[in-house]
């Protein structure tokens, strides 16, 4: 079965995709996800740097073609490149699978699980209204939630909303061509802030269920101890990208300071970005998503190794990675021992237009299906309808207006 045609999809629904699909010689059609949020046109370049090398190659090779993209390139790992080559992987995998007529975590050695807990994201302009939307998702049968609210003090807070249902329409993002938003952050407000939201969910929501929290990469390493020693009373699943990821040594200070669990990773791309943090057991969960971490093959191979560290999958999922991105999370999780949980943040209605099927969470749960393949199907000719709309996530100054970390 060999690749005869390669095209590169990029389109909006609500929110901006990149979508590379393969063809087959048997006419076998397979869709992979490599999405990078505002730098969508840099993936897409890659790609077209890629297709021309898949031309007339076997498939069937999944193990073999990703070498030949990685080992095989001068130039390895970095966002652009990693989240090109997973594109390609997903998209074999979804062929492999359709071919052999079995969805792709059969491939991957069957599901070890029942059921996949996924989190949502549970936000609000007070804190009263956080614990509201918390009691709402639990309600819904959600076994895990994150807690994020407007940090008092603050204009404006990221990822949090007026509306607490604009998360799940995707509305995080400036107006279209706009230029990134500039936002305000303060540390001693956010510090002084969480640990009093947190303890309201416990107060009011109890203990039946997992408690996540993201800083987005905006504390130092000291402050993030600080922040997960007040946090130990309530017991968190975890505490997110504390402190900007890139630095890993960073974490053995975190760690020496708290025992609230930390997870990390969402915008690292390789096994490479997390030695020194899962060999030195200085996590607890794995963010990189499949679309940005080099794919099923990669990230597979990473998680085998973090299962020997005790170190479990928590694989973003934002309504900026695609729906083919979120299956291919899906089928991973659904695969390894490891597991924790699966990020769903859920996606703005028109995305159901062009991917016109998808994993879906029903009580809370990613229900388990076993469509061959990936099990997403796009309808091309809604993603034309729908052109690329550039947008850029906001930037960050602190309040005297020195550039800060996201
Ligand atoms: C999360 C994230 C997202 C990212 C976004 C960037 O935990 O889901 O932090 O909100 O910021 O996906 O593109
Ligand atoms: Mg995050």
């Amino acid at each position: 079965m060999r690749i005869v045609a390669g095209e590169v999809i990029v389109s909006s629904p609500g929110r901006n995709f990149v979508t590379l699909k393969l063809v087959t010689d048997d006419g076998v059609v397979g869709y992979g996800d490599g999405t990078v949020n505002g730098r969508e046109r840099a993936v897409e370049g890659y790609l077209q740097h890629l297709i021309p090398l898949l031309i007339g190659r076997d498939a069937t090779r999944i193990e073999d073609t990703w070498q030949y993209l990685y080992r095989g390139a001068y130039w390895r790992r970095g966002p652009i490149t990693m989240a090109s080559i997973s594109a390609v992987d997903q998209a074999l995998w979804d062929i492999s699978g359709k071919a052999l007529g079995v969805p792709v975590h059969r491939l991957l050695g069957g599901t070890s699980r029942d059921y996949l807990m996924t989190y949502p994201h549970c936000t609000g302009m007070t804190v009263d209204e956080v614990v509201d939307e918390a009691a709402a998702k639990l309600e819904e049968g959600y076994k895990a939630i994150r807690v994020q609210a407007a940090v008092p003090g603050l204009a404006t807070t990221y990822g949090v909303h007026a509306h607490a249902d604009d998360e799940e329409t995707g509305a995080y993002e400036p107006a279209s061509g706009a230029l990134p938003d500039e936002e305000i952050w303060d540390t001693k407000l956010y510090l002084d802030f969480v640990p009093k939201l947190v303890k309201r969910v416990r107060d009011e929501l109890g203990y039946g269920f997992e408690l996540l929290h993201d800083s987005h990469h905006r504390l130092t390493p000291i402050e993030a101890g600080w922040l997960g020693k007040q946090l130990e009373p309530y017991r968190m699943f975890w505490l997110e990208d504390a402190t900007p990821a890139e630095d890993q040594a960073a974490f053995r200070l975190i760690r020496q300071h708290t025992t609230t669990p930390l997870a990390v990773g969402e915008v690292f791309n390789s096994w490479f970005d997390y030695q020194t943090l899962i060999t030195e057991r200085l996590i607890d969960f794995v963010r990189t998503p499949v679309t940005h971490g080099g794919g099923i093959t990669h990230l597979r191979q990473l998680m085998g190794v973090a299962d020997f560290y005790g170190v479990r999958s928590g694989f973003h999922g934002p309504s900026d990675i695609s729906p083919v991105g979120m299956a291919a999370n899906c089928h991973l999780s659904w695969s390894i021992h490891n597991f924790g949980v699966q990020e769903y943040m859920g996606y703005p209605e028109q995305v159901s237009k062009v991917f016109t099927r998808f994993p879906v969470v029903e009580n809370g749960v990613v229900v388990l299906d076993d469509t061959p393949g990936l099990g997403v199907e796009i309808d091309e000719d809604a993603a034309k309808r729908f052109p690329f709309d550039p947008k850029y996530l906001p930037v960050n100054r602190k309040t005297d207006g020195t550039l800060h970390d996201w």
